[in-house]
């Protein structure tokens, strides 16, 4: 089967490699087939503190006569002193300087809102927030040292899963797409540690769960089990995954069934992941059409993504319309998302597509979980697309039909939001 990288399901729309300086990958010794990384030891979240009622602004009474207020006294214990927090934080990874994608969608300032998500995680005061990864599978990524886990292999067919065996607890990558899984767990979750790139949540844990063959496609119920699995639901002849996720991240959709709208098998599973409290983040495809004839782009409860460019326009292979919740930087051929990746040239790769627009929701999915972990999935929908930024004329397209959602992610916007509330805490 010859097949164009606009058609693989897997949502990378085009590759483009970059030259740059080297990400220089430590030697990492690759974990054993089914090896998972233990979690670190660390104490149960404390049960949350009453939340007081922040102070009520009262608003100024026009026309009252200016009087001067009395004089306080200045504070003079350290107490009540309160430091000036940074209202941006800048990685210092080399990358970084070329991470547009970053700066469009605000993690500067969602990055300085949140200073515990963005320390290692063996500092951490909670375990980590566990995002997983359905796609080409494990990679043992240089940036996720420490925060990887090496899932499970849902693909049934020996065949098309090109590793000798169907399914099994051997989760690595195969083939010319195996960096897929990689850049998009990247995205997520790569260190701030002065290496390559920078991740959105450089805390949280991803583990890998392969539903792609060495072809680039996905058949519909591998992805109904992985999707299962994933969110730590049983799924018959697999052992329960040890690290549950919270955000399913699914940069691809399922092939080998028609277009024609959510196929029954995956909103089965999309609905018992969501009843289960995992938020499901999706690709809208690369085809330019609309999203709703894909699965799960096109399923109810999961929270549909397409790309937009810097100027909060839509690039001509993003799928749009009603079931597309919002936009993220999804890159162009000539404009990449620049990620670190051990296959790509100089330890880096500069792909485009919807692939590359849905891990920076889920990265800021799992960071405010990080703050706010009781959030359901439906609080974190309604969050991420009404901080969104609108776009520019209030559409992504001239045709109102084609539309984007309700605008580019803006993790700022929503930290400060999640924040500002006791809502899931
Ligand atoms: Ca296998
Ligand atoms: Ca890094």
């Amino acid at each position: 089967m010859k097949l164009s990288a606009l058609t693989l399901p897997l949502l990378c729309a085009a590759l483009l490699n970059v030259e740059g300086q080297a990400a220089a990958p430590g030697a990492i010794p690759a974990l054993p087939p089914g090896q998972t990384v233990p979690a670190p030891q660390v104490p149960a979240p404390r049960p949350a503190a009453p939340n007081p009622s922040p102070p009520e602004i009262a608003p100024s009474a026009p026309g009252r006569p200016q009087t001067a207020p009395p004089l306080v006294p200045l504070p003079t214990t350290p107490q009540q002193v309160r430091p000036t927090l940074p209202t941006t934080y800048q990685p210092s990874d080399p990358l970084y300087a070329r991470q547009w994608d970053m700066t469009t969608i605000g993690m500067p300032q969602a990055w300085a809102l949140l200073p515990e998500a963005v320390k290692t995680v063996s500092t951490l005061k909670t375990p980590p927030i566990t995002v997983a990864v359905l796609d080409t599978g494990f990679v043992n990524s240089p940036e996720l040292t420490g925060r990887i886990v090496n899932g499970y292999d849902f693909v049934r067919d020996p065949v098309r899963a090109g590793d000798g065996n169907g399914r099994d607890r051997d989760a690595s990558g195969v083939g010319q797409f195996a960096y897929h899984g990689e850049v998009v767990a990247n995205i997520i979750a790569a260190a701030h540690d002065g290496r390559g790139m920078a991740g959105i949540h450089p805390s949280a844990r991803i583990v890998q769960v392969r539903v792609a063959g060495v072809d680039g496609l996905i058949d519909p119920q591998d992805l109904a089990d992985g999707l299962r699995w994933a969110a730590g639901l049983a799924v018959p002849g697999v052992p329960t995954n040890p690290n549950p996720a919270k955000v399913l991240n699914l940069s691809l959709f399922a092939d080998f069934i028609p277009l024609t709208g959510c196929d029954a098998r995956i909103q089965k599973a999309v609905t018992a992941v969501t009843a289960r409290g995992a938020l499901i983040v999706v690709g809208a495809a690369n085809d330019g059409a609309d999203a709703a004839g894909y699965s799960p782009a096109g399923c109810r409860g999961v929270l549909t993504v397409t790309s937009a460019t810097q100027g909060g326009a839509r690039p001509a292979y993003a799928n749009w319309g009603r079931s597309v919740a919002l936009a993220a930087p999804g890159g162009e051929t000539d404009h990449g998302i620049p990620v670190s990746s051990l296959s790509g040239a100089g330890g880096e790769r500069s792909p485009n597509g919807t692939s590359m627009a849905a891990p920076h929701v889920s990265g800021v999915a799992s960071l405010i979980l990080s703050a706010r972990p009781r959030l359901t999935p439906a609080q974190l929908q309604s969050l991420l697309t009404r901080t969104a930024t609108p776009f520019p004329a209030g559409h992504c397209d001239p045709d109102p039909t084609r539309s984007c959602g309700s605008g580019t992610l803006n993790a700022g916007a929503a930290v400060r939001t999640a924040l500002a509330s006791s809502l899931g805490k």
